[in-house]
């Protein structure tokens, strides 16, 4: 156990290597303790495996530790590789799944030459907003009561605070509470001052009948309700400048499976001068549908009615192009100044296909890989981050799709069954910490580096219960939550209110009014977000260093891990118990050397390193960050 390899920048010095940059790897041992090593690695470029013999290279400063290297040849291939390690005529195999005495046949380390994330995404944090939901900015655009009637249902006009399960049923999506964009930015202060998250991801804000916009009816309008066109690039241009807090990003909803029923394309009320599919089938949009009996039989997004399904035909079709192919398309547009977005989400994103088919097929992947083109030829440092909830791989690990997924799978899950015995959707689930972790780790192994470190890491998001119902209202444990999503390997992203533990159970409760009593820096969450993120900013070895696990205690509930770069070694040490533990952290595992000092970067407490250790009193659902 002596046995340490990820791509963290003190084990591979190219994570995110050229065609022309041969990958030098680093493989961590006892001293003394094997007698060779190879990396066996596939090559996608001629399907066969190469063995690389792997040379002693150092001892660690503490001594407990050999190095051994070898060096990958440059190519532009993709290739998958895992270490074989001997000790004698004894073989163990090593790779991001962990270690086996037989070869293992998934789980390997990725090498992707010319892949890229967006490194503002590796270090950047993320704060979610559904718009109609976090501060009205000005009443004057606000929807009124019986302001208009779709599908049967009539506007309604709330007030702030108010109930957002009053009207459930098939009408909950006509409930407003005047909440929009000049809203947002009159709050940047609290945003990126107050907390220190520097990317706003906004849900839908294109012109559409609901109050959540995923059935778009014109992508070149923003709502009225949420402001105008002028409204977002200010919002947009504040968001960038460094004048209020750090240089910010902005990422918005890309809802392009589906449009809204009252698209112009569409329109399936007659709400446009012109001819829509629905209405005519001589329309020019009729193709752009699917139709199995015209007029009221067609695909749609999980069959609903409101959002028919777009048919992306093949290359250079009529849909793509409006979508992300031409110079006028919705998503070049709106990476072009004078908005200039610095990302997508892709909503439904595995479900984009041609022919009313449902997706995750050869047609779904080519026109991800053509999305990507696109983005990529507007501003090669745009994010694409797709919606998947399981394993987003076949999306991300060519790099020539998506860069990073939401991490439902991978992050927000393991966490809600660990902390709160519930998963996302509220129903119970309950997990020790060793599952928790050997989780964590198997997902981790879904994707290349760079991808794990712009997965986007939620604790909720508007389409779950929230984090805080799952955690029965105790805020201690979203303090927990906190530490470890702003420790751990991903982009943090902060559905607005899961900060203060706001309350929710499903889809629409999950989408309350911002309490901005709440929301303040005198609240004890807030002021904790605030702490964490500032250690997160400050410490890139929380954001790009090596992940090690150094203790899983299913009896007392521990957790600690490390993560590391060549400035500073951090351990991480979390109670999910309620009450105190005394937690003994084996940093040798880190190489800190006996006698030497480590700093709880939240308390501000010293301790000593004695016998491989350091031993920290942490409260119930709380955390410490070690670091030297
Ligand atoms: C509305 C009502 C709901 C009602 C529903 C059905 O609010 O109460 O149950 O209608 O009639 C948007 C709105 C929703 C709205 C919906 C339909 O935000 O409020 O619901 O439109 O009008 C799957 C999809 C995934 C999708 C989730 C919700 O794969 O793409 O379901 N998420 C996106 C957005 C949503 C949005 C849409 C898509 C539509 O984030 O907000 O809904 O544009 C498993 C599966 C997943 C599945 C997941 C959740 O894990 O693997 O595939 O996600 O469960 O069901
Ligand atoms: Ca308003």
């Amino acid at each position: 156990n002596g046995l340490f390899h990820d791509q963290g920048p003190l084990f591979d010095d190219h994570p995110e290597p050229t065609a022309a940059q041969a990958v030098t790897l680093t493989l961590r041992t006892f001293k003394g303790d094997i007698t060779s090593a190879n990396i066996k690695y596939y090559d996608s470029a001629d399907g066969q495996f190469h063995w690389v013999a792997m040379h002693w290279a150092s001892n660690d400063p503490t001594g407990v530790f050999d190095y051994w290297q070898g060096t990958v040849p440059a190519s532009g291939s993709e290739k998958y590789y895992r270490f074989q390690i001997n000790d004698g005529s004894a073989t163990a195999w090593y790779n991001a799944a962990g270690i086996t005495s037989s070869e293992p046949s998934a789980g390997d380390f990725f090498i992707v030459p010319g892949f890229k994330t967006p490194d503002w995404m590796k270090n950047g944090v993320i704060y979610q907003i559904f718009p109609d939901r976090f501060y009205n900015g000005d009443a004057g655009n606000d929807v009124s009561n019986g302001q208009y009637t779709y599908a049967g249902c009539a506007t309604e006009k709330h007030a702030w605070g108010g109930s957002v399960t009053s009207n459930v049923g098939g009408c909950n999506s006509a409930v407003f509470f005047g909440g929009d964009l000049a809203g947002v930015d009159q709050k940047l202060g609290y945003i990126k001052n107050t907390l220190g998250a520097n990317i706003v991801y906004l849900n839908p804000v294109f012109r559409s009948p609901t109050n959540h916009k995923y059935d778009t009816e014109d992508y070149m309008t923003v709502d009225p309700a949420f402001g105008s066109n002028a409204t977002l690039q200010t919002l947009i241009a504040d968001i960038h400048s460094s004048a209020n807090g750090p240089k910010g990003y902005v990422i918005l909803d890309g809802v392009f499976n589906h449009t809204g029923d009252t698209h112009q394309w569409f329109d399936r009320y007659n709400w446009w001068s012109t001819s829509g599919a629905y209405e005519s089938q001589s329309s020019q949009w009729y193709g752009w549908y699917t139709f199995q009996s015209w007029p009221n039989s067609y695909s749609g997004f999980f069959g609903i009615a409101s959002m028919p399904k777009l048919d992306y035909g093949a290359s250079g079709s009529a849909v793509r192009n409006a979508i992300y192919g031409s110079a006028g398309s919705v998503v070049k547009t709106y990476l072009k100044p004078p908005y200039s977005i610095d990302g997508w989400r892709l909503d439904a994103a595995q479900y984009l296909d041609a022919g009313g088919n449902d997706g995750s097929d050869a047609t779904n992947h080519q026109i991800m890989a053509e999305l990507r083109s696109a983005v990529k030829s507007v501003n090669a440092n745009a994010e694409i981050l797709g919606e998947f909830w399981g394993n987003a791989g076949p999306w991300t690990d060519g790099g020539d799709q998506w860069d990073g997924a939401m991490n439902y799978d991978g992050f927000m899950q393991p966490v809600s069954e660990w902390i709160t015995g519930k998963d996302y959707g509220g129903g119970s689930a309950s997990i020790p910490v060793s599952q928790f972790d050997s989780w964590l780790r198997g997902t981790r192994a879904n994707y290349p580096t760079n991808v794990q470190q712009t997965m986007s890491n939620a604790l909720g998001s508007h389409d779950v219960t929230r984090f805080g119902t799952r955690a029965g209202g105790d805020i201690w444990k979203t303090y927990l939550a906190l530490f470890f999503q702003m420790t751990y390997v991903g982009t943090p992203t902060i559905y607005y209110g899961d900060e203060y533990g706001m309350q929710g159970g499903a889809d629409p409760d999950n989408r309350r009014t911002f309490d901005w009593n709440a929301g303040t820096i005198t609240n004890s969450a807030v002021a904790l977000t605030q702490k964490l993120i500032g250690i997160r900013n400050q410490y890139a070895a929380l954001r790009t260093g090596s992940f090690m696990t150094l203790l899983t205690d299913d009896a007392n509930k521990l957790y600690a891990y490390g993560r590391f770069d060549a400035s500073h070694r951090i351990a991480v040490a979390l109670n999910n118990d309620s009450v105190s533990h005394s937690v003994t952290v084996p940093v040798w595992q880190l190489s800190m050397a006996n006698g030497s000092g480590v700093t709880d970067l939240v308390s501000g407490s010293h301790y000593t390193v004695s016998g491989g250790s350091v031993t920290v009193t942490v409260n119930g659902h709380y955390g410490a960050i070690l670091a030297q």
